[in-house]
């Protein structure tokens, strides 16, 4: 079986140890870190969410199959940080309050410090006030929110508008992004943009600090 199928299949049965492993295998073969990510490690995620839906995975699969993922992670992150460069500008991160997902929120850090943006990564289940308070002490210039359920999304809106009323909107551009949340959403809150990957999340991020993609 090819070793890409070997991962996927890992990361969907829950094998954190063996996908991390083959992951490993695939950079001494050298694939590309994005490549994998993007073309055997999403999808293998895609696949657990309709395995969910269908009803033959539960939470426990749920379960297993995350941590699988962040475990298959784990090489890949110092390949995707840029080394040693200088921060073209400062994020905060953070899933926001209510939501517990936090993979697809830690791969665009990974991205962004990649592009060699620092980031301050607040986690999962952040609430509207902790996010002002992030604002207030490391001044960033963009702040990320991440929502993967419909009813966390809503607390996207709070966030943004509780930035408002601390008086912080103008300084910093807000980005959006999650499976439930789109353009429409984005403008409807108030948000200065949405990306639907990782990817877009450091085009928009460079785009919001001035540079071209
Ligand atoms: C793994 C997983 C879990 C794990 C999370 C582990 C972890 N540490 O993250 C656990 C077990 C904790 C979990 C729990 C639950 N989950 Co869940 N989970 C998933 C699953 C299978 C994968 C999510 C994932 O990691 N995807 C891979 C990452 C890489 O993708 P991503 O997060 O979308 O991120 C990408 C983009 O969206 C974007 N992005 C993300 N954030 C941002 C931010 C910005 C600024 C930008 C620009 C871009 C961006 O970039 C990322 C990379 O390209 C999804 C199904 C799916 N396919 O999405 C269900 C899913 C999200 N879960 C679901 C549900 C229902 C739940 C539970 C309610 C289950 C329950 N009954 O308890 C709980 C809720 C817990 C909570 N309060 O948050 C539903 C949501 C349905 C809905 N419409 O709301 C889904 C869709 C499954 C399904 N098909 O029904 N879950």
């Amino acid at each position: 079986m090819a070793l890409s199928q070997r991962l996927f299949d890992a990361i969907v049965d829950g094998h954190a140890q063996l996908a991390e492993s083959l992951v490993e295998e695939e950079l001494k073969a050298g694939a590309d870190p994005v490549a994998l990510i993007s073309e055997t490690m999403i999808p293998a995620m895609d696949e657990v969410g309709k395995l969910f839906r269908e009803e033959e995975f539960f939470v426990p699969e749920l379960m297993l199959a995350g941590r699988a993922m962040k475990a298959a992670m784990e090489p890949l992150r110092p390949l995707l940080a840029a080394a040693g460069a200088k921060p073209v500008g400062v994020v905060v991160a953070g899933a926001v309050k209510g939501d517990l997902h936090d993979i697809g929120k830690n791969l665009v850090i990974s991205m962004l410090e990649g592009a060699s943006f620092k980031v301050v990564d607040l986690g999962a289940d952040v609430w509207p006030e902790k996010f002002v308070e992030a604002i207030r002490e490391h001044h960033p210039q963009i702040v990320c929110l991440s929502a993967l359920l419909t009813t966390t999304m809503t607390a996207m809106r709070t966030t943004v508008e509780a930035i408002k009323a601390a008086g912080l909107r103008r300084d910093v551009k807000i980005l959006v992004g999650g499976a439930p949340i789109s353009e429409s959403y984005a403008t409807e809150i108030g948000a200065d943009g949405y990306g639907a990957t990782a990817t877009d999340a450091v085009a928009l991020a460079r785009r919001q600090v001035g540079l071209s993609n």
